[in-house]
């Protein structure tokens, strides 16, 4: 765990601690020593000049998005959070297992409705949203987007076709991973994408891994043409996977969410817990996959991480074998 000295009033997740430095010239910045120098910036509606937040105090916005640290807490935090999961509970010393920290930039241009990854930068990029009042910064969105550096490092999946759907997928997984593991009393784990940022004005959330048809677009399980969607709806029967291997098919509520996953050839499946489907995913990503695996394969790699994990006889491995039959991924 890194340390924290800073006070941090967010919008999505209360008030929070986050780790901060003494500032050159009096006050402090928002640069986290113990998790490899990570930064955060302020690029004030533009898209390239940014400057690193600093403050008189040590106690960072109000959790207003008026105040233009709100924002940059929220980042800070869930790209803490994530760096101190993949430590905690994969033994990853950063994105690159190298103790090196990315850094994040908050207030992306105006009015924009994303977040994003990019290794060019080795940094994580957010939107304010619509109206600028709705900044892309919950816990869900950063976990999402600091894991797409960890895909490149790993098994580097190849963003468009089925190994895109599955790079986006190891975003939402590890997500929900860290969401739950956080464990934030402002914003509990779920297995949902996007609940606090209210990107559609509904209040509805981006994906729904029970059943990812529920946003009108996602796909339940795999069919021949998956590879031809977009990679943010091929995600879908993978995402599906996650839930159904976490938590068993039908009707169950966690943290007060109500879920119903079906499975795609009626019969049901046990669930393995989610520390055991993410530690089985982390394996499968880190130790399996490559840059062309596609659905199969990565059924295959699952198999092989959970064999290493809990043994080929494990009532485990056979879960997970029933988890990928329920999103029509089989021998
Ligand atoms: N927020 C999106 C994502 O991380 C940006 C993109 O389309 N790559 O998936
Ligand atoms: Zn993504």
């Amino acid at each position: 765990q890194g340390i924290e000295t800073g006070v941090g009033n967010s919008r999505y997740s209360g008030q929070v601690t986050i780790g901060t430095s003494p500032g050159a010239s009096g006050g402090f910045v928002m640069t986290d020593p113990s998790r490899g120098g990570h930064s955060t910036y302020d690029l004030n509606g533009t898209t390239s000049t940014k400057s690193l937040f600093t403050n008189p105090t040590d106690t960072w916005g109000d959790g207003t998005v008026a105040n233009r640290q709100t924002a940059a807490v929220d980042a800070a935090y869930g790209a803490q959070l994530t760096w101190d999961y993949y430590k905690n509970v994969h033994g990853r010393n950063g994105i690159k297992d190298d103790g090196v920290g990315a850094y994040t930039r908050v207030h992306y241009s105006k009015n924009y409705v994303n977040a994003f990854w990019d290794d060019s930068c080795f940094c994580m990029t957010y939107g304010d949203g619509t109206n600028n009042v709705n900044p892309l910064t919950s816990i869900d969105v950063g976990a999402h987007e600091m894991t797409h550096g960890v895909t490149s490092a790993t098994a580097d999946l190849i963003y468009s076709g089925e190994s895109g759907g599955l790079n986006e997928a190891t975003s939402d997984i590890m997500a929900a991973a860290i969401e739950f593991w956080a464990n934030n009393p402002e914003d509990k784990g779920d297995y949902l994408v996007g609940e606090k940022i209210n990107i559609r004005g509904d209040g509805s959330p981006l994906r729904y891994m029970d059943k990812p048809s529920k946003d009108g677009k996602s796909r339940d399980s795999w069919s021949a043409d998956l590879g031809s969607i977009d990679v943010h709806y091929s995600s879908g029967p993978a995402n599906h996977l996650f839930y159904l291997l976490s938590e068993g098919s039908g009707a169950k509520t966690v943290n007060g969410v109500n879920y119903d996953s079906p499975t795609a050839d009626g019969l049901p499946v046990t669930g393995i817990g989610r520390e055991a489907a993410a530690k089985i995913w982390y394996r499968a990503l880190t130790t399996y996959m490559t840059s062309s695996t596609n659905y199969a394969a990565a059924r295959v790699a699952t198999l092989q991480a959970a064999a290493d994990l809990y043994g080929a006889n494990s009532v485990t491995y056979m879960n997970t074998a029933n988890a990928w039959a329920g999103i029509n991924v089989g021998p």
